[in-house]
């Protein structure tokens, strides 16, 4: 094959699945991986006249028709910045370095300002779906430069999922760490979401005595309506699934691992000063899972309550569906709060509404919630509006409020911890409080510190002697 579409770099699962889909889609397609043998390997299996493989980094290069679009699927970290540096001597002004992988944003800033210097394109560029997304369409975030998006973009709509409006999960984010936030705010609320279904799960379990067979029948019932989801779906088998005859679900360790997308995220909302709770409460769950013999210990000492309650099972189920739901919405609110922040603060002009169109397909949270919220935000007739000002939302969150306290009520008296769907609950009091405590943190800062107070009554900055 002489003048490659596009070149695709790291054969592992993830890059294996885009060159094929990329290939599957008619656009000529050359991989290079670094050990060879995993090259050879996979164009053995997978090789045609679209898809082909280069032994050496200089011939993969050179098969490429110019302006290059060289994609990048390696390790994040110090693997990306090895494979651009081998790179650089190759590629030539007006080509186009894309970097897949889960890049933390501001290693995306830095190159792409490293790579602007030398007239090479770099587009940070969030991918979606796992293994099987990467193969039939995931929902695909570039960030860069508009003129990469216009030379790129006919192949990732061929790629991308469907968003079941007729059009792909794709859309430009915006420059240079544009792309790359917008995917970590996506794994943040993947997060939160998984940590409320585990909750849910926890408390059937714990409250109820349900099985993994009952729960798994109650969250097929609430994937078969507006919590209709990706990850509600997935739940039902992961409840099933036996190993002769136990449920794996029952002999799986509860300690959670994590990759740090869900921490960068909740870094960020500290750094840029702006509420996160669930999704940081759901990184701060997993990282309590993983004390694991603290817990056990502890447990001996600080026995839990009997559920004493009236509330019967269906009518449980029916409050915990309309508590995942607002609780979702929250979810959604608070991430979309921090990419439009991140977005004004970075000058980055991330439209909202493309935002939740474009993770209706594809991607680990594609739900209905997300059809909804698209919707929502068309109808206001404005691209980024705070979620929780418009009506439609209003309406859906204080519609499942009474339902939602009572959910909290019942998991705190029970003892069972629901840090998700209780954070977000908080976060929507807090955020719609006209008057809230913060008049006694700033008596107290005053008193000790003399750190002056604002007053309702009057302009100025005060200082009271408090001992006088
Ligand atoms: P490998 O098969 O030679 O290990 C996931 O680790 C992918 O990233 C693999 O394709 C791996 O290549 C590649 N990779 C990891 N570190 C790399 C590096 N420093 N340079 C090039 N490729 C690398």
């Amino acid at each position: 094959m002489e003048n490659a579409e596009v070149g695709l770099i790291g054969l592992a699962v993830m890059g294996a699945n885009l060159a094929r889909n990329i290939s599957n889609n008619g656009f000529k397609t050359v991989v290079y991986n670094r050990t060879t043998e995993k090259m050879t390997q996979y164009i053995e299996e997978f090789g045609n006249e679209n898809l082909i493989g280069k032994e050496s980094l200089e011939d993969f290069v050179q098969s490429i028709a110019r302006p290059r679009k060289i994609i990048i699927l390696v390790k994040a970290g110090d693997a990306v910045d090895a494979v651009i540096n081998q790179l650089i001597p190759l590629v030539e002004k007006g080509d186009m370095i894309i970097d897949c992988g889960n890049t933390n944003y501001r290693d995306t800033i830095r190159r792409t300002n490293d790579l602007n210097e030398k007239g090479i394109h770099f587009i940070g560029c969030g991918v979606s779906g796992g293994e099987e997304g990467a193969l039939n369409g995931p929902s695909i975030m570039p960030g860069g430069s508009p003129e990469s998006w216009e030379e790129m973009k006919e192949m990732w709509k061929a790629i991308a999922a469907d968003d079941f409006l007729g059009g792909p999960c794709t859309a430009h984010i915006g420059e240079g760490g544009a792309g790359h936030y917008v995917k970590m705010v996506h794994n943040g609320i993947e997060y939160a979401v998984m940590q409320m279904i585990a909750e849910a799960y926890d408390m059937l379990k714990k409250m109820y005595g349900q099985t993994p067979d009952e729960i798994a029948k109650v969250f097929k019932r609430f994937n078969e309506g507006r919590l209709n989801s990706f990850l509600f779906e997935i739940a039902v088998p992961v409840l099933l699934k036996k190993d002769g005859s136990a449920h794996i679900i029952d002999v799986i360790l509860d300690k959670a691992g994590q990759k740090g997308t869900g921490k960068w995220t909740a870094i960020e909302a500290l750094d840029r000063g702006i509420g996160l709770s669930s999704i940081s409460e759901s990184v701060f769950a997993r990282v309590n899972s993983s004390y694991k013999e603290d817990r056990v210990h502890l447990a001996r000492s600080f026995p839990k309550p009997e559920l004493q309650s009236e509330t019967t099972l269906e009518e449980f189920i029916q409050l915990l569906e309309q508590s995942l739901y607002a609780g979702m919405l929250s979810c959604y609110a608070q991430g979309f709060e921090l990419i439009k922040l991140a977005s004004t603060e970075e000058g980055w002009k991330v439209n909202l509404s493309e935002v939740s169109r474009i993770w209706q397909g594809g991607c680990i949270i594609r739900a209905e919630v997300l059809q909804f919220l698209t919707d929502t935000y068309k109808a206001s007739g404005k691209e980024s509006p705070k979620l929780l000002e418009l009506k439609e939302i209003q309406k859906a969150i204080n519609g499942s409020l009474p339902a939602w306290r009572d959910i909290i009520c019942l998991s705190v008296q029970a003892g069972i911890p629901t840090p998700a769907l209780t954070s977000g609950l908080q976060y929507i009091d807090a955020s719609t409080t006209e008057r809230l405590p913060a008049n006694m943190i700033q008596g107290l800062r005053d008193y000790f510190g003399a750190h002056t107070y604002e007053r309702t009554d009057k302009e100025g900055s005060f200082h009271t002697d408090w001992s006088e």
